[in-house]
C-alpha cells in the first residue's frame, strides 16, 4: 500500500515556509523517504508561474478586483493539482506544497472580505474531497513577518497591504487552525534553529503516528 502523503505548509509572508519546506523535506529523507516533490502556489507549472505574476506584481494602468484575485490564484491551483500534485500522489510520490486553499480562505476570505461561503463553493467544485494530509500552519506576527520579507526583497503588490489586512489574515488562519486537527501550529516567531527543531520534532510524531 502506498504511504505516500500531501504535506502544506501555511503562513503570513516571511513566516518562513521555503525555510520550513527544506527542513520537511529533510525530516523526511532521514526516514529514508526520498521521492519527494517541492511545489509553490500559486505556481509551479507554466501557466500557474504566469498566473503568479499577475498576483504578485502591480500595474499601473489596472487593478485587480478581489474576486478577480480569488479566481486568478483558483485557476493557478487547479493548473497544479491537477497537473503536477495528483498524478505525483498516484505515482507514490510525497508532495510538499508551499500554501494551498487555507491560504485563500485567509487572504482572500479574512484580508479582502470575500464570503466564506463563495471560497468554499469555489473548492467544494474544483477541489472537491481532496485535502492535505497535513498542513503546517507556521504562526508569526504579521509585524515580524513583514519585517523579514522587506528584509529579503522589495514588497510585492500583496506585500505591500496594511497591517490590518493581515492582522485580519491570521485571524482567519487561527480560526481555522482550532477547527481542524490535521493542522499542526509551530511558533515562527523563534528564531530559525528553534523553528526547524520544532518543526522536525512535530514531523516525526506524525510520522511515528502514521507507522511510517
Ligand atoms: N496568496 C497565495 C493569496 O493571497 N492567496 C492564496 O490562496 C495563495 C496560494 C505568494 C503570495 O500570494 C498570496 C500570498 C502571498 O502574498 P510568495 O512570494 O510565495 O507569494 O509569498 P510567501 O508565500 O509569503 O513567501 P515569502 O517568501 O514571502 O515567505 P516565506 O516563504 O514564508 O518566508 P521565507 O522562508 O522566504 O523567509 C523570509 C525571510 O525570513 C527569514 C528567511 O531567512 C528569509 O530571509 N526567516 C527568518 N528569520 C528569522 N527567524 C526566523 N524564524 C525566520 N524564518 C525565516
Amino acid at each position: 500500500m502506498k504511504n505516500n502523503k500531501f504535506i502544506v505548509i501555511e503562513g503570513l509572508e516571511g513566516a518562513g515556509k521555503t525555510n520550513a519546506s527544506m527542513c520537511i523535506k529533510n525530516t523526511l529523507n532521514q526516514k529514508n523517504i526520498k521521492n519527494i516533490i517541492l511545489v509553490r502556489q500559486p505556481g509551479s507549472t507554466p501557466i500557474a508561474e504566469k498566473i503568479r505574476k499577475l498576483i504578485k506584481n502591480k500595474f499601473d494602468s489596472d487593478e485587480l478586483t478581489k474576486e478577480t484575485e480569488l479566481l486568478l490564484i483558483y485557476a493557478a491551483r487547479i493548473q497544479l493539482v491537477k497537473k503536477i500534485i495528483k498524478p505525483a500522489l498516484k505515482n507514490g510520490m510525497w508532495v510538499i506544497s508551499d500554501r494551498h486553499d487555507l491560504s485563500s480562505l485567509a487572504y482572500q476570505g479574512g484580508g479582502l472580505g470575500i464570503k466564506k461561503k463563495i471560497i468554499s463553493q469555489l473548492k467544494n467544485l474544483f477541489l472537491k474531497d481532496f485535502v492535505p494530509d497535513l498542513t503546517v500552519y507556521l504562526d508569526v506576527a504579521p509585524k515580524i513577518g513583514l519585517k523579514r520579507a522587506l528584509k529579503r526583497n522589495t514588497l510585492d503588490r500583496i506585500e505591500c497591504r496594511s497591517l490590518n489586512f493581515f492582522k485580519k489574515t491570521r485571524k482567519i488562519y487561527l480560526k481555522n487552525i482550532s477547527l481542524d486537527k490535521k493542522i499542526i501550529k509551530i511558533n515562527a516567531n523563534l528564531n530559525i534553529d528553534t523553528v526547524n527543531k520544532n518543526i522536525e520534532k512535530k514531523i516525526s510524531n506524525w510520522l511515528q503516528k502514521k507507522n511510517i
